[in-house]
């Protein structure tokens, strides 16, 4: 009886600087929905396992060079290869959880000083997240926890400056689909702690969800 009249999963989107706890959260909260019932899949961006994606694997990890816009491009595209599966497993009632999308392309190639605009761009009518949940930690925390450092862009320059850009994609989100699609939570705290403020502020869509709230269209980002 639930199948013709079952709604379709949530997109939901965690944000955050580097070494924010966002990762750990992201697996949490995948165990925690399927505890509860519901099929949830992670989607990791980027996505290193695509042809695309080992691109900016080497990138990242500095065994390749590339012009700032063409590796900005890339992230893009690389959220373009994986929009159909999204939109197709939204469709079926799976809950997509996204570690990192497209607020993260706009924040760390801004910061490197390309125009926020064109930044913005290639990633418009992507699958828009139903929340975004943007994890915010003291940036003194941040830069103690281990391996920062490792990779590129993980230098405290970099991420003050991430940190301004994020702030300017937070008011583009709340402008273009309202304030409910963007939220900040305060990361610091046990892990335990920090997941729970994640649950309480989820719960409001998931049990929209379960009343059939999510029936609405997935949206298209920036449209
Ligand atoms: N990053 C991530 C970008 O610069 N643009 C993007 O579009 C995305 C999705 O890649 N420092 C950056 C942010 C991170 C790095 O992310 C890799 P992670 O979550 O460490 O795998």
């Amino acid at each position: 009886s639930s199948s013709s009249s079952a709604s379709r999963g949530a997109f939901i989107v965690f944000e955050g600087l580097d070494r924010c706890g966002k990762t750990t959260q992201v697996s949490r909260l995948v165990e925690r929905l399927e505890k509860e019932g519901k099929t949830a899949r992670l989607q990791k961006f980027p996505d290193r396992t695509t042809a695309i994606g080992q691109m900016i694997d080497a990138y990242l990890r500095s065994k390749a060079d590339m012009d700032d816009r063409a590796i900005h491009l890339l992230f893009s595209a690389n959220r373009w290869e994986c929009a159909a599966a999204i939109r197709r497993d939204l469709a079926n009632g799976i809950t997509i959880i996204a570690d990192r999308y497209a607020f993260s392309g706009i924040a760390f190639s801004a910061a490197k000083g390309l125009p926020f605009d064109f930044c913005l761009n290639p990633d418009t009518a992507l699958p828009l997240p139903d929340i975004t949940l943007y994890l915010t930690l003291s940036p003194i925390i941040a830069s103690q926890r281990a391996a920062f450092g490792e990779e590129r862009y993980e230098t405290d320059q970099m991420q003050r400056s991430t940190r301004q850009q994020f702030a300017l994609v937070a008011q583009e989100v709340v402008k273009r689909h309202g304030e409910n699609r963007w939220r900040e939570v305060d990361a610091n705290g046990g892990i335990e702690e920090v997941g729970d403020r994640i649950w309480g502020l989820l719960a409001p869509l998931l049990e929209e969800g379960q009343g059939g709230g999510l029936k609405r269209e997935v949206g298209e980002l920036w449209v």
